[in-house]
């Protein structure tokens, strides 16, 4: 019997700054985990980076770290294609064809264009805007058929799966529609400070996030000082929002479930249960560290890495834009 081919997901994360606990426990534990199910394509997205002002050591330095900090979770380019968005130049390539289907209304539809152009109201550029122009070219160039997204770039995928059918009406079958994929373990971190809010690296208060890369001493301090409640029992209810969320944190780094933490930490206090929790995270986080730091150490092996990726990449990449170009009718 012929076999099935896998269905492919596709993923991006910007290279802006430290990645925390949250984008570890809530994304790319899945992103290693789905590799062995799926035909998995990973990029670290630097072209959406400069859609707000950077700087260029900084940039740099971010993209490797990026880089690295994916393979030490344990995206393992052998069963994955891992690369760098900018070093495909067919994502620019298609995202310009793309945007000249796209409408200006929708495009202004989008909350994070909304979000972003308040917040940086001295720098509301085109690229800002057209944003979704250039992940949906991310996405369709590889025909995926997944994308597992976070409830903040749904609204992104929506506007990819508008673009992918308009697309496919002027010129059949010419992409995939991507779905959503809604992955079966995945926690959602909160803030150790506000236990409402989710734990999120622009937080401005460092005691609210652990970044992946936090030194042990740090992640103690952060995790004695989380905000708890007056109840001094350890358990799950209604709330609780800042016990659940260490529960939650516990069970993601510990395989516990909630019942057997209840238990466990029966009769003690929140003392107790706080130090736990941290070394929990640290031992969870010692193994990626140790590997980053090695992996940083040996440039070469990761340019070798990015550039096999990127050109697997290519191939697949240019015979969808080809396949586009020729259908849109351009001399190709
Ligand atoms: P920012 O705080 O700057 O908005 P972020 O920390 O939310 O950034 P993103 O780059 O937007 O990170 O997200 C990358 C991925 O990590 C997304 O899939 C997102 O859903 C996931 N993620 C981010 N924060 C959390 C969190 N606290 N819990 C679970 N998943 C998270
Ligand atoms: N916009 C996303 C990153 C991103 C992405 C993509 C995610 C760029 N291209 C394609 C999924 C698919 C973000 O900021 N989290």
């Amino acid at each position: 019997m012929e076999q099935q081919a896998k269905k492919r997901i596709y993923s991006a994360i910007q290279p802006s700054g430290m990645l925390t606990l949250g984008n570890y426990l809530g994304a790319l534990r899945n992103w290693v985990a789905m590799q062995e199910e799926y035909d998995c394509i990973y990029t670290v997205a630097d072209l959406h980076a400069i859609t707000v002002r950077q700087e260029p050591a900084k940039l740099r330095k971010q993209i490797l770290e990026t880089y690295a900090l994916l393979m030490a979770v344990g995206i393992d380019p052998e069963k994955s294609l891992l690369f760098i968005q900018s070093h495909v130049a067919a994502h620019s390539q298609l995202s310009w064809l793309l945007s000249c289907y796209t409408q200006f209304g929708e495009l202004s539809r989008m909350t994070q264009f909304k979000d972003k152009s308040a917040k940086h109201a001295d720098n509301i550029n085109a690229g800002l805007f057209s944003y979704p122009a250039l992940m949906a070219a991310d996405i369709l160039l590889y025909q995926a058929d997944m994308v597992p997204v976070g409830a903040d770039q749904k609204q992104h995928l929506e506007i990819t799966r508008d673009i992918a059918n308009r697309m496919n009406n002027l010129y059949p079958n010419v992409f995939t529609v991507p779905e959503p994929y809604i992955p079966k373990i995945g926690a959602r971190v909160m803030s150790l400070q506000e236990p409402t809010q989710k734990m999120s690296k622009s937080d401005p208060n460092v005691n609210a996030w652990v970044a992946i890369l936090d030194k042990p001493d740090d992640i103690m301090r952060k995790f004695k000082r989380a905000v708890t409640d007056s109840d001094a029992c350890v358990r799950y209810a209604e709330g609780k929002d800042g016990i659940n969320n260490l529960m939650d944190i516990y069970s993601a780094v510990t395989g516990k479930n909630y019942q057997e933490i209840e238990k466990e930490f029966d009769g003690k206090g929140y003392g107790d249960f706080k130090l736990a929790v941290g070394e929990a995270v640290v031992d969870a986080l010692r193994p990626v560290q140790d590997r980053f730091y090695d992996l940083m150490n040996n440039r070469d092996m990761l340019e070798t890495t990015w550039r096999s990726s990127a050109e697997q990449a290519e191939a697949i990449a240019r015979r969808t834009l080809g396949k586009v170009m020729k259908k849109i009718g351009f001399i190709y």
